[in-house]
Parts: C-alpha cells; structure tokens; sequence
C-alpha cells in the first residue's frame, strides 16, 4: 500500500491506495482551521499581515503531522504502507538552522513534532504563495538578470512576488543575521517530506520550478540566480531531484509513534499542482486540468518548456518527466466564497439555482471577477472588487451576480490560457468546487469542451499516492488508467448554442479588464 500526503493551504490530507486492488483504502483530513483553532488562522494563514505579506506558522504544520497520523494510525494498518511521497502547496518557504537535521535523527516519540523541531527555525513564519510583499525583490532580480525575458528563460517564469528566491531575498535584506544563520530552506513540500524521512531531503523539479531558482534546462539551481537573490543561497538548499527518487526509510518516530514498518521508503514531495497533474491522469498531453481551490489553476503536461509572452503563466517539472504549463488565478474559491457570503445564500443556492435561474443571461454582465490582489493578470484589485459593466451594476440581482462573477473568473482563465495554444479537447475538474454541476456546465460551455469530473475530489493526494507506487516500481500510466477514471455520470457536454456568446463576450471582457487595470 502507498501513501500520499497533500499539505495544502487550509488542510493536510492523507489517502492511501492499494494498487493490487485498484482500490483507495482510506482518506483523511486535518483542517487547520477547524482542528488547530490554537493557532488562529482560519485559513491556514495568518490574518491581517501587513505590505502585503501572507505568512503561516510551520509549527501548525508540524502540529497537523501529529494530528493526522494519529488518525491514521487509528484508521488503517500503518506497518502495510510501503512507500510514502506527497504535495505542498507551493512556493511557500521554511528557514531552518544547522541543527534542524540532528534535531530530526534525535526526535523522541515520546513528544510532539513542534516542540522538538521549532529551535531550529530560523524565521518563525513561512511566507506562502498568497503573499504579494516583494514586488521590490523582484525588479532587483529582475535587473540583475538583464530583464524579464532572461529570468523567464532560465527558469520558465519571470521574477513572481510569491515564487521562492523573492521571498527569499527579502528575507535576507529584512533580517540578515537570521539569514546568516540558516543553514537550510525548504520549501513546504521539502520540509514535510524531511520531517517523514527523518533527515533534510531535496525539493523536486515540479515544485522547484516554483522559485525563479531551477533552470529548466540543466534542471539544477541557476548560479545567476542564485547571486541575483542572496548571498551563499546555494549551500542551503540541496541539489533538485525527480519527486519518483527514493530517499531511505521513514524516520524511526513514526515507526515507533505510528507503526511504520522500518522498510517503509519515502519518495520526495512535490508541489499541490504538479502532483494533481499525476492524480488527474494528466500527465501525458490531451487533458487540461481546472483545479478550483482556495486558488483556481489551470494547467497541461507540455512536451517541453514553452513560456507565457505575458509573464503570467509558468512552467514547472512534470513529476512524470519532461514539464508542466501552470497559470494561478488567486481569487478562486476565496471570491465564490465572499460573494456567498455577501449575498447571504448557501452553496446550493449558489451552485445551482443561481446557474439554473439565470441561463437566459448567459454572457450578457459582465464582471471582474477580483476581490483582492490577483496574479493572473496581475495587479493589485484592492477596492471592493468584483466590478462589473456601469449598466450591470445599477440592475444587479443576487443571481446574477453569482452568474457574472463565475463567467467573469472563467473567461478570465479562457483568455489568459490562449498562449498555451493547446486544443481543449477534454477538461478535467478537480478541487471542492467542482462537484457542483452548475460551476461544470459553465466551465464546458466557456471553453466548448466536455468536462469531466474524477471519483475523488483530493486529485494531489491521489498523486502523491501514485508517485509513492510509481517510486516503488510500479508502471504510472498503468496506475493512473486504474484510479483516474472519470465518475459515472460526471461528464458534462458544451451547449453548442453558448459556443458563439462565449466567443462574442470574450473580447469585451478582455476591452472591461484592459479599460479597468491600465
Ligand atoms: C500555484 C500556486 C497555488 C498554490 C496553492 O502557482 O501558487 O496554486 O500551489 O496551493
């Protein structure tokens, strides 16, 4: 049996399959929220940070280790696993000292991760891919590489306020002595993966493509960039590597705590995305994949590194070999969620009679689908939001708002996946919003294309899972033919009558974006 762990931005989650089988055997999840309310960061994240900065504490991280291989242990036999791997979210970054790694040989079953480990860190919180703080690092870098399209080439994105060496960098001009005392960064996936293999193991390629640091073409961290963001960053992180690359047995706490076998493996972790690719069955062309999370992504398997003209998208490792294209939409789930809120309505309400209700007026108000900062395109929506055509919004219905600001989010994603150039043949849909068939429907019709949802709905903990069997041997294509199969009946056709609106409003709604930000 395989694990796969998915540390997420709100929750970490853990399933586990039996390849013999075909069958997932368990799932569990820890929200950090709702489980952890002593760290205070209903979100995962620390609220109200300030210049833009989004940070969350490792130590809840740690704290949810605990928490959740506790059920585990409870759930399912632990001694039958034989290879674990899995997925962070991405870009987010922990600073740790030169003892972190004897810390993680010593640690005592007897107690608790976070106590043991959190000497070592270096920097108490960890900035994660929602902060925005470091436009400045970002033109320095920029600069020192001779413009955007360099940092782009080397490493398949320009220079990104939430990627790593940014973050990184302003970290060591914030405080440089805490700097000069961390011996070793991680990224989420890294430090997770470190603390279950019991000593500090690599970043992968899927995940390292998210820090403006890995040449896509050596696959090794770039020197140029690594001079252009701090000084001596090179001797704190370890060479990259493929996620499937086994890294030795699990550490002797959770085979005495949780009741590992000590044959048990651990593989490397990759990022959320990258490992959704693997659990989505995406990994070869043909399939695009809409993650509808607390961001919403879009991403396919690309033969090689093709760049975003615009700088918005990115390219990252494909864990199953060669790359990914990835472009991240910051107001996902959090802007469905505020304009539920606002609009005092459940999720039924909004999925499916807001959709039903308003048919007639498919493409007809338009809206930006923004409620703060976003990525892609970026720029800073920091006034109130969701901001629609003037004649829309002097007549705005509840309904139809729920209508504009979906349309508005996927025409946003239709235009700004263009340079892509890929045929969308076929979507595949994953993340908490997408059982909803009304959110389905939208998207099949926006994009003209069938789409299809899978069984589960942790599509990167399924991955990760598949990572950990691939590592151990077994033929991914084969694993991936098993256990991504689309749900019975979840397949969702284009309404070709809506072909021509979409095409008919996509141009306005890049004239209302364009008119609005420049
Ligand atoms: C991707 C990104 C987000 C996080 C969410 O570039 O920033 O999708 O990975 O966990």
């Amino acid at each position: 049996m395989f694990l796969g762990l998915d540390s997420s931005t709100q929750s970490l989650s853990a399933l586990v399959i039996d390849p013999a089988a075909g069958t997932i055997t368990c799932q569990l999840s820890v929200n950090f929220g709702k489980d952890l309310p002593q760290f205070d960061a209903p979100s995962g994240f620390i609220p109200n940070g300030e210049h833009g900065e989004v940070h969350a504490d490792p130590l809840m991280w740690l704290e949810a280790v605990n928490l959740l291989f506790t059920k585990l242990a409870e759930a399912t036999d632990l001694s039958r696993i034989t290879m674990i791997a899995g997925s962070g979210q991405q870009h987010g970054s922990v600073y740790l000292d030169a003892t972190f790694d004897q810390r993680l040989a010593a640690l005592d079953p007897a107690g608790q991760l976070a106590p043991q480990l959190s000497p070592a860190l270096t920097r108490t919180s960890s900035p994660i891919w929602m902060d925005t703080s470091t436009s400045t690092e970002c033109a320095e870098i920029t600069t020192a590489l001779g413009g955007p399209e360099e940092v782009c080439k080397r490493s398949g994105s320009i220079a990104i306020e939430r990627f790593t060496g940014p973050q990184i960098r302003r970290f060591s001009k914030l405080d440089p002595d805490a700097y000069a005392k961390t011996a070793r960064i991680h990224m989420v996936s890294s430090f997770i993966a470190s603390v279950i293999a019991g000593k500090s193991v690599p970043i992968d390629f899927g995940d390292g493509a998210g820090t403006n640091l890995l040449n896509l073409a050596s696959l090794d961290w770039d020197p140029a960039l690594l001079d252009a963001t701090a000084p001596g960053l090179g001797e704190k992180l370890l060479k990259p590597a493929i996620a499937t690359t086994p890294q030795g047995p699990v550490s002797p706490y959770f085979v005495e705590k949780y009741g590992f076998s000590p044959a048990c493996q651990c593989a490397l972790f990759t990022g959320d995305n990258p490992a959704s690719l693997v659990g989505m069955g995406a990994t070869s062309p043909g399939n695009i994949v809409i993650s509808l999370g607390t961001s919403d992504t879009f991403f396919a398997s690309m033969p090689g590194p093709k760049t975003d003209p615009n700088g918005f998208g990115h390219v990252f490792g494909n864990p199953a070999g060669g790359f990914m294209s990835l472009i991240c939409f910051r107001n996902g789930s959090l802007a469905r969620e505020a304009l539920k809120n606002e609009l005092g309505i459940d999720w039924t309400t909004f999925d499916i009679t807001a959709i039903e209700a308003t048919k007639a007026d498919a493409g007809k108000n338009l809206t930006l689908p923004f409620y703060g900062p976003e990525i892609t395109p970026r720029h800073d929506f920091t006034t109130p939001v969701s901001k629609g055509t003037p004649a829309f919004e002097a007549g705005t219905q509840p309904y139809h708002r729920v209508r504009a600001l979906l349309e508005g989010q996927f025409l946003n994603m239709r235009l700004h996946s263009e340079w892509m150039e890929v045929k969308t043949e076929r979507i595949r849909l994953t993340g908490g919003a997408s059982k909803s068939n009304g959110i389905a429907q939208l998207v099949a019709n926006i994009f003209q294309a069938p789409v299809e949802r899978l069984e589960i709905t942790n599509s990167a903990a399924l991955g990760a899972a598949l990572i950990a069997a691939a590592a151990a041997g077994h033929d991914l294509p084969t694993l991936q033919d098993a256990f991504c199969i689309a749900a019975d009946g979840s397949t969702i056709l284009p309404e070709p009558e809506t072909e021509a609106i979409y095409n008919e409003t996509l141009p306005r709604y890049k004239a209302l974006l364009h008119a609005t930000i420049s």
